[in-house]
């Protein structure tokens, strides 16, 4: 595929490939084109791997607008998520095909003083540019384990990834537009629009404090090159500890409001049941809910393929990831005991709140047989991973403690 250029503004960005992928792309189902398939531990769990423009081949969810899941093994690659290996995920079919940097704008409206359309290179030098690592989790990850079974993409564990985002604080062009009193809440939209006019545009919305507490950015590079065109190029709001429906891609259009947004990605999708658990029966409807917030706590064993045969007496490796919501990970403990004591593992590099912290611990399994590993984290605010996974109706926030099984021979 052609590589984007960086520095030359003047370039147009396609999304488009110069492979065969890219012949077949208009005339053939694309999962016909699929080299190899991953499995998921779900039944209907087989997912094809396929290539798209400045990706690597990833899990095919669906293809327009394209849904696409990172292979778990890449999580044990690197602490940052390859940029060619980062899931996609869009709402709404007509998505932008080329974007020309050059007379790209960044517009802000509503209750603000001075309305802006900011070009590429004016929004860089509104302030000092910042780098956030941070994760980037689709509500719906792992959605694919509910029990019982929800509607929607059925996600494996993959729809995650940790990157190191360059931007600059959402607040600095906030205060440059001027917020004037009685602004409640902020608006986010990008290019990518509905096919239907009955279908809803994919618009966000932040209260005015979180807006404008320092923590959002707009970014226009992941992991020290531009946003690839599927994660969003060339701008896209950075939310930390937030998922990633707040994420919204293609940035085009903010506007700040003097009432609760209640368009269907705020006030219909995205809800949890508004009660302590953010949960109810299986199989029930909430009587009430509220827009979905901050990652929970998580934590993965990612160097090991399930059932895969280990060695008697002889020293087992293990590394892994765990995040949360932003308070930062204290521990990461395993239990061989389903539960009834649990070991700590040896945290590595800490690259922030935000971002996955890697974890390793080596251990020497004494029976043979099977051997069940646990790994539950814990967050500097104390919150860690439940035995049980409670259910809502959208499959939303699983973080159960997750095990893998090996075979001792
Ligand atoms: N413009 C736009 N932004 C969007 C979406 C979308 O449909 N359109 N989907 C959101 C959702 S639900 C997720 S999980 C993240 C996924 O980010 P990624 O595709 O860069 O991985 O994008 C968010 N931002
Ligand atoms: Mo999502």
């Amino acid at each position: 595929m052609s590589k984007p250029q960086q520095k030359n503004g003047a370039r147009r960005h396609f999304l488009r490939t110069a492979g065969a992928a890219a012949a077949g792309f208009a005339t053939q189902p694309i999962s016909s084109l699929a080299a190899d398939t991953e499995q998921q531990a779900f039944e209907n769990g087989t997912r094809d791997l396929v290539r798209y423009p400045q990706k690597r081949p990833l899990m095919l969810i669906t293809t327009r607008p394209p849904h696409l899941e990172t292979p778990f093994s890449v999580f044990d690659e690197s602490i940052l998520t390859p940029n060619d290996a980062f899931f996609v995920r869009y709402h709404l079919a007509n998505m932008p095909m080329a974007i020309e940097p050059g007379s790209y704008r960044l517009n802000i409206a509503g209750k603000v003083k001075t309305p802006l359309s900011l070009s590429l290179a004016e929004l860089k030098a509104l302030a000092p540019a910042v780098d956030v690592v941070a994760v980037n989790q689709c509500s719906g990850n792992s959605r694919g384990y509910s029990e019982p079974r929800v509607f929607g993409a059925q996600l494996g564990n993959g729809s995650m990834g940790n990157a190191k985002w360059t931007g600059i604080p959402l607040k600095a062009v906030l205060e440059k537009a001027g917020i004037l009193d009685g602004a409640k809440q902020v608006t986010f939209k990008g290019l990518d629009e509905p096919v239907l006019p009955t279908t809803p545009q994919f618009i966000k919305a932040l209260d005015i404090s979180h807006a404008m507490n320092g923590e959002p950015i707009i970014a226009w590079a992941m992991n020290g090159e531009d946003l690839p065109f599927l994660n969003g190029y060339p701008l896209k709001l950075i939310v930390p500890g937030y998922f990633g429906t707040y994420w919204v891609k293609h940035l085009s259009q903010i506007d700040v409001l003097d009432h609760v947004f209640d368009g269907f990605f705020m006030s219909t999708a995205y809800r949890l049941p508004d009660n302590p658990c953010e949960c109810v029966a299986p199989g029930t409807a909430p009587a009430k809910t509220h827009p979905i917030g901050k990652l929970k706590i998580r934590s993965f064993i990612t160097n090991l393929a399930d059932k895969v045969q280990v060695t008697h007496g002889k020293p087992l490796k293990l590394q892994g990831i765990a995040f949360d919501g932003g308070a930062g990970i204290k521990t990461v403990e395993l239990s061989l005991d389903h539960g009834k004591t649990w070991q700590s593992t040896t945290l590595a590099k800490d690259l922030g709140n935000y971002s996955f912290r890697q974890w390793t611990h080596t251990l020497v399994p004494k029976q043979k047989g099977e051997l069940q590993i646990l790994v539950r984290a814990t967050s500097h605010a104390g919150e860690t991973q439940p035995t049980e996974q409670s259910w809502n109706p959208g499959g939303y926030m699983r973080n159960v403690i997750e095990s893998k099984t090996v075979i001792v021979a």
